[in-house]
């Protein structure tokens, strides 16, 4: 009747009892003793991707998708560093992410012996924590450690790094004798419950505003605020904001809402909060893309500012009534203090806000030449998906365009890189969602470049059963920092052309991607596209299909949701040329704002 376990079984048997029901992972020489138990866990499903930056993505992605931690695992050295684009994601959108990495034996640490990284040391800026453990017994305690860190307080990746010699000892401290076992996290008290003080001090002056707005930011999604965000605002019918992290916190129907601030945002929501006179920042963190030229942002607000992590408040804006908590405690608390109070009229306010909204609604021209408008493929399939769906974005032009035109009703439908911007995260995000959350359709949307990056996950999904779909919104380049080259660098279109599709497809100088039609770009290219999305999705074990004509759009996507049983790839030539409007120049300040190039919003002609 022995009751040792390995290291190895440990681990296996902690994450379950954590509650974790998937991995995604690549095994190797270091981490090779966990992968035995792995192959009989019952009820641990691991999923073999194809690149580790893909298993920390789908961990992050199916986190996203259903507020859960999620789990990636690697070996040493190289499996282990490509880990840390994916936790440097997770550390700057806060999302909770456990990541297991092997490490060489304990008596080979600092010898730089084969597949030695010091993981560690290199992801202390990127993790809320990270540990090295040194004995088996300690195994289920660590791993308690991490999922409560990683899901408490400010939601952040934690790495554990377990060396080989601790997974293969072994320990009579069982997970299922000790679990819950006793958290040794001195020091680690996160606040939930805000101040009362604070919480009248912010009624008082959200009844007093005339013109104020409420900023809301990843952090009310990540405290599953939604319908107290919602209530707050009918209570006090104050206009909404979502920025590109809180995309779906707030109904993009609702009356109240007038869509994302920031360097993309619309003119009603960059407008509003510069001539505010009170920003509720509800887990937001001013950041840059949001703000513009900070010095001149929002210059007559007073600011409430509420969120989790004490290190956010006064970072970059002073706030005047700074709140620590909880936002879904926070949002109940100052709804209970506002409730039955008198408020200032905000009649006025609302007449300006909507009279921007009005003049200055989001929009898009139609290319003249029959080639289709990249804006017009994500409207469409944001509404042939609908808002049950989720969306997935990579980082460029098309992230933009998604975050814009799709209308998002509910929380946990809009997935994408924010604070780092990663390029690839799409795919292998989409699939980690699609796990997640395998009732509903999910749909990457990805740039031509941003899929080059990480597209080789559709061969997990092909294999593992996990039928994402991904529209590829094709037009041939890098095309924001393009965007930036047409604006900033007198068209010198340096090093941003991908030729992934021929010549002078969705060019005024082209038709819809007639061989050699046109001679635009600047490189020649003739008829070839490299790669041909098509056929590399069926390499990958995907389905293919192409759409070039605004004709065929609905029915595209109509023919994409109608399969179940694989991942579909639709590779959308659209026009090169389409910008991301309205826009704010970095750097810039945000009364700056231009709907077009060179096109100013007309402020004085509208509140005349
Ligand atoms: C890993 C990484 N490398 C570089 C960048 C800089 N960058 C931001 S957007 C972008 C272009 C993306 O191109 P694509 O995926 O085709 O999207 P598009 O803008 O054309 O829609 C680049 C290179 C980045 N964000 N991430
Ligand atoms: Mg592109």
């Amino acid at each position: 009747m022995s009751s040792q376990i390995t290291g190895a079984q440990s681990l296996v048997r902690s994450l379950e009892a954590a509650g974790a029901d998937v991995v995604f992972g690549i095994p190797g020489g270091a981490i090779l003793p966990a992968y035995d138990p792995l192959y009989d866990a019952e009820h641990l499903r691991h999923i073999l991707v194809r690149h580790e930056q893909g298993a920390g993505h789908a961990a992050e992605g199916y986190a996203q998708a259903t507020g859960r931690v999620g789990v990636c695992i690697a070996t040493s050295g190289p499996g282990a560093t490509n880990l840390v684009t994916p936790i440097a994601d997770a550390y700057m959108d806060s999302v909770p992410l456990v990541a297991i990495t092997g490490q060489v034996p304990s008596g080979a640490i600092g010898t730089d012996a084969f597949q030695e990284a010091d993981i560690c040391g290199i992801t202390l800026p990127i993790t809320k924590h990270n540990f090295l453990v040194a004995s088996a017994d300690d195994i289920p305690r660590t791993i308690a450690e991490a999922f409560h860190l990683a899901s408490t307080g400010r939601p952040g990746p934690v790495l554990v790094d377990l060396p080989k010699d601790i997974l293969q000892a072994t320990t009579s401290v069982l997970p299922a004798d000790v679990w819950p076992p006793t958290l040794c996290l001195p020091g680690y008290r996160p606040v939930t419950r805000p101040h009362g003080k604070q919480i009248r001090e912010a009624a008082r002056m959200i009844s007093a505003a005339r013109r104020p707005v409420l900023y809301v930011g990843g952090g009310v999604l990540k405290a599953r605020a939604a319908a107290e965000l919602r209530t707050l605002a009918e209570l006090t019918g104050i206009p909404v904001v979502t920025t590109l992290m809180a995309r779906g916190a707030f109904p993009d129907s609702h009356p109240q809402h007038l869509g994302m601030p920031g360097m993309h945002g619309s003119v009603a929501a960059v407008t509003a909060l510069q001539k505010s006179d009170l920003l509720i920042a509800l887990g937001a963190r001013f950041d840059d893309r949001v703000t513009g030229r900070l010095s001149s942002f929002a210059p007559k607000a007073a600011v409430i500012h509420a969120d989790i992590d004490p290190a956010e408040i006064g970072k970059n804006r002073v706030a005047d009534v700074p709140i620590v908590g909880d936002c879904r405690e926070v949002i109940g608390d100052l709804v209970a203090a506002l409730q039955g109070e008198p408020r200032a009229d905000l009649a006025g306010w609302w007449r300006q806000v909507d009279g921007w909204r009005r003049t200055y609604p989001l929009g898009y021209d139609r290319p003249t030449d029959g080639s289709v408008a990249p804006q017009y493929v994500i409207e469409r399939l944001g509404r042939i998906a609908g808002p049950e769906a989720l969306y997935v974005a990579g980082v460029g032009q098309h992230q933009m365009w998604a975050a814009q035109f799709i209308s998002y009703e509910h929380p946990y439908t809009w997935l994408n890189s924010g604070g780092l911007g990663t390029m690839g995260y799409a795919v292998p995000a989409a699939m980690g969602a699609k796990v997640g959350r395998p009732e509903a359709t999910v749909w990457a949307i990805d740039g031509d470049g941003c899929f080059q990056m990480t597209n080789q996950e559709l061969a997990t999904c092909a294999l593992e059963g996990i039928p994402i779909k991904v529209a590829i919104i094709n037009n041939g380049s890098l095309g924001m920092v393009r965007q930036w080259q047409t604006l900033f660098y007198d068209q010198r279109y340096s090093n941003t052309d991908l030729g992934t599709r021929p010549d002078g497809a969705g060019t005024s100088a082209g038709t819809s991607g007639g061989p050699g039609a046109g001679a635009a770009s600047s490189a020649p290219r003739g008829a070839r596209r490299v790669p041909d999305f098509v056929r590399l999705a069926e390499a990958l074990g995907c389905v293919g299909m192409r759409c070039e004509s605004p004709d065929e759009v609905d029915a595209t996507i109509d023919k994409a949701m109608a399969i179940d049983d694989a991942p579909v790839v639709v590779d959308f030539v659209v026009h090169r040329d389409a910008m991301v409007w309205p826009m704010v120049a970095a750097g810039a300040s945000n009364d700056e704002i231009r709907i077009a190039r060179d096109i100013a919003p007309d402020f004085d002609y509208e509140e005349a």
